[in-house]
């Protein structure tokens, strides 16, 4: 028996936007500064989802700057009209709100579009009844005036016209970021659907209409529809908001919402993941989860043919899960099926801070997919590279993260195990059982020495293997976003660092649970 079973989309896949066209329902969520950017997805049945390409998978449409992990692109919204697809959103890097269009949404998809005086973050598109197209975001917060406007657009000038209006400040009396704002028509009613409260633990879906899309917008006085702000710091799916409606078929309704789930104590290494839960939205407002108010585990599916998809093959180098930080040259890496040569063209793990790239764009020599699991193992069999480092990494925001690497020495191949937070001076770990570096013997030839290497957790408790044997462990809740810091969860790959450094890694194995 399938079933809804959260979270939907496990990993950091942040701010989820859905909709729905005849038969088939889209996703897509936040990337920041990982390449390609916006994921989507495709169901047919809410349940089962398969990624089918990125809305922005060409250097050309995605300037990143990869020393500042949570810029780059913020809460994309997809919608459908009139034949095309649009995926709106924000480059906080770079040139501010833009959307693109496809008619297929596997791709390709357009060059950006920016909208003349569309300042802030989260944009939507709304068309009314009548094709006329409307924007709603958030106000920049650089004018720190945090509400959300909405004004009327033209897509053939993409411009504004008009004045943008303020439509709502949020449900709370100095309501802090209210932000993701989406607007819904139904019954003579225009719905405005935002989040206040900040993405942590008072984060909140809130909601408002009015019978004029320019508003002005009242408030449900049963705000919030949507929070887990009352249910402790214990409670294992926290951080919920930032929610999208989508209509079924049969008039029923779901939410798409951002939650984290806590392991080990209040740590949240994979950051934002996408949930959904059901809505009764038969009354004047809708009403998530009924009976319960809180997102839970697993739900019924819903009332559609079950619709699975073959697995994907995400250890294949060239599958869709993987991304690079920061937007690649044609130089940065080559990916076959279990073949992968990652080139890297600086010293970027230099303790005490990153060295910065000479141009804004370019990729430091990070090639990885998300932590989709709290147990989970990751291995790859490594061709040391004749200089430079290699090996595997676990990223966070801030890079903070925990490596196994490999480098040569005058008589062999030595590996470190390191831990290393906000960018300082990292450790070299060396826990009591185990020694500090360790010299790996190889069998074979001397000039091209391989080896096996892996990266696990077991909760938070994270273990490091060469050639099979134990050599270290560590705690990973450093790892946590509510410790990093930033928008982003955990990425585990591979990683070279070293002017002109190249390594070749084969055979990556990810295994979750
Ligand atoms: C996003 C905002 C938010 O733009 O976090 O939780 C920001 N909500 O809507 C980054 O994901």
């Amino acid at each position: 028996m399938h079933q809804l079973t959260n979270p939907l989309l496990p990993g950091f896949y942040p701010d989820p936007s859905i909709c729905r066209v005849g038969d088939d329902f889209y996703m897509v969520t936040s990337s920041f500064s990982y390449f390609p950017g916006v994921p989507v997805f495709h169901s047919r049945d809410l349940c089962h989802w398969e990624q089918i390409g990125h809305c922005l998978n060409r250097p050309e449409q995605l300037p990143l700057d990869w020393q500042h992990i949570s810029g780059g692109i913020y809460a994309p919204t997809i919608r459908w009209h009139d034949g095309l697809f649009y995926m709106v959103t924000t480059n906080v890097s770079s040139g501010g709100n833009f959307y693109v269009t496809a008619e297929d949404p596997a791709g390709p998809w357009s060059n950006p579009v920016h909208i003349r005086g569309a300042a802030g973050i989260d944009p939507t598109i709304f068309w009314d009844e009548d094709g006329t197209a409307y924007m709603t975001a958030t106000t920049d917060w650089a004018e720190h005036k945090p509400d959300v406007w909405i004004a009327q657009i033209d897509l053939q000038e993409n411009c504004i016209v008009g004045e943008r209006r303020i439509a709502w400040q949020g449900a709370m009396v100095n309501a802090w970021s209210p932000e993701a704002p989406h607007i819904y028509r139904k019954d003579g009613w225009y719905y405005l659907m935002i989040a206040e409260g900040g993405t942590e633990d008072y984060h909140a879906v809130t909601i408002a209409r009015s019978r004029d899309i320019l508003g002005p917008y009242e408030g449900y006085p049963g705000n919030p529809i949507l929070t887990h702000r009352h249910l402790g710091l214990d409670y294992s799916i926290c951080n919920v908001g930032h929610g999208d409606l989508v209509q079924l078929q049969d008039g029923s309704w779901y939410m798409v919402a951002l939650a984290s789930r806590l392991y080990g104590g209040y740590h949240k290494n994979m950051g934002r993941e996408t949930f959904i839960a059901p809505v009764d939205w038969s009354g004047e407002w809708p009403v998530v989860s009924p009976g319960t108010g809180r997102v839970e585990w697993t739900y019924p599916a819903p009332a559609l043919p079950e619709h699975p998809f073959p697995p994907q093959d995400q250890d294949d180098f060239r599958a869709l899960c993987w991304n690079t930080l920061g937007t690649p040259g044609p130089e940065t890496f080559t990916a076959e099926k279990s073949r992968l040569t990652l080139r890297s063209g600086m010293d970027w793990l230099v303790p005490d801070g990153l060295p910065r790239l000479l141009a804004p764009n370019g990729c430091p020599g990070f090639y990885a997919r998300r932590q989709q699991h709290m147990r989970f193992s990751a291995g790859v069999t490594l061709t040391v590279p004749a200089a430079g480092e290699a090996g595997l990494m676990l990223l966070q925001h801030g890079f903070n993260h925990l490596r196994i690497g490999l480098r040569r020495t005058e008589d062999g191949v030595r590996a470190e195990v390191v831990r290393s937070e906000k960018c300082g001076k990292p450790d070299y770990l060396n826990p009591r059982d185990y020694p500090r570096h360790v010299d790996v013997l190889w069998a074979g030839s001397c000039d091209e020495p391989q080896v096996r290497i892996s990266l696990c957790a077991e909760g938070q408790r994270h273990f490091f293997t060469v050639n099979g044997q134990r050599v270290a462990e560590a705690d990973g809740s450093f790892l946590g976003s509510e410790t990093a810091g930033g928008f982003v969860g955990a990425y585990v790959g591979c990683y070279v660092s070293g002017s002109g450094a190249e390594a070749v890694f084969a055979d990556f194995r990810y295994q979750g649970e």
